[in-house]
């Protein structure tokens, strides 16, 4: 994990990490380096609330005399950090993976990964291409399919995404596989409409493969900052999902989003993704990811 996290989180160290390292060296820890801080948390997309929580219990533990020293500092923040990463974890068993998230967050070039991730786990899997929107998605998937030796369930550019997940469904329960990856479009134009069309490619799986354990991941854009917050934030109101999918983690991504996602909308962070490789793609430990990040 950690030569993986270092990878992924190499510009992130750059922006982030040498900073705050700089204050955990600090031999008195005052307001000033809080301030300095509540920069940096919030230039790594931590966001106001999540970060506003974070200092208000630093600073109390300051004024306490909990916090003296620089390293005294590091341990407390990453405690919280730790704390606020707390909730249930994602758990990556499933039957059938429905991937969504808007246009170019990564949920082809995920599902093309995550078919590799579980292959290496000694799963069939079966890829469903159920982005209609675009023949280019189509290919895109094709051409994974191919490079890892794996069935690619195609529809027609303006087919109804809806029947191609249906004949996915069919060709799934003849029982040759047992995970399934249904890559989707990602189009946002409405929540409602949003909303209408998840529900309706839900209703299908669950009455195709109701027995089956059925998990919803979101990709997010890392590089895309506070606004990939606010996709997260759009997708949770309007359908249930299970798991967070961090992509671009090799852009310009900053790191903090992870605590506002999860602290804020409750939602696992499932995996980390970086690159266009199959294998850059790890599940997401939060002691791991907090550890790495503090350096
Ligand atoms: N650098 C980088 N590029 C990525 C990553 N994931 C996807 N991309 C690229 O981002 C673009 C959009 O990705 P795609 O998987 O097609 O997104 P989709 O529209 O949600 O299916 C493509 O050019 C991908 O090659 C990643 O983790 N890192
Ligand atoms: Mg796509």
């Amino acid at each position: 994990m950690f030569g993986f996290l270092k990878k992924a989180l190499q510009t992130i160290y750059t922006q982030f990490t040498s900073k705050i390292r700089v204050l955990f060296g600090k031999e008195v820890v005052d307001e000033a380096s809080l301030a300095e801080l509540e920069k940096i948390l919030i230039g790594a997309d931590t966001g106001i609330h999540t970060t506003r929580r974070i200092i208000a219990q630093l600073k109390e533990d300051v004024e306490s005399g909990k916090i003296k020293k620089g390293t005294d500092l590091e341990q407390a923040l990453a405690q919280q950090l730790r704390n606020l990463l707390a909730i249930e974890r994602f758990n990556p068993e499933a039957d059938v993976y429905l991937l969504v998230g808007i246009n170019g967050s990564g949920k082809t070039t995920f599902a093309g990964k995550l078919a590799s991730w579980l292959q290496k786990q000694g799963k069939r899997v079966l890829l469903v291409a159920a982005d209609t929107f675009r023949a280019a998605a189509q290919e895109q998937l094709g051409e994974w399919g191919k490079r890892l030796g794996i069935t690619v369930v195609l529809g027609k550019e303006n087919q109804d995404p809806a029947s191609v997940i249906f004949l996915g469904c069919e060709q799934f329960k003849g029982g040759e596989y047992n995970a399934l990856i249904i890559d989707t479009a990602g189009r946002l134009q409405t929540k409602v409409n949003l909303m209408k069309e998840l529900e309706k490619m839900r209703k299908i799986i669950g009455k195709q493969l109701g027995e089956k354990k059925i998990v919803t991941l979101l990709t997010i854009d890392a590089m895309l900052g506070q606004n990939s917050f606010d996709q997260a934030k759009i997708f949770h109101e309007s359908t249930h999902v299970d798991g967070i999918v961090l992509t671009k983690m090799d852009g310009t991504g900053k790191g903090g989003i992870v605590f506002s996602i999860t602290q804020e909308l409750k939602i696992p962070i499932a995996f980390i993704s970086f690159g266009e490789k199959p294998g850059q793609l790890e599940l997401f430990n939060p002691d791991d990811y907090v550890r790495e990040l503090l350096g």
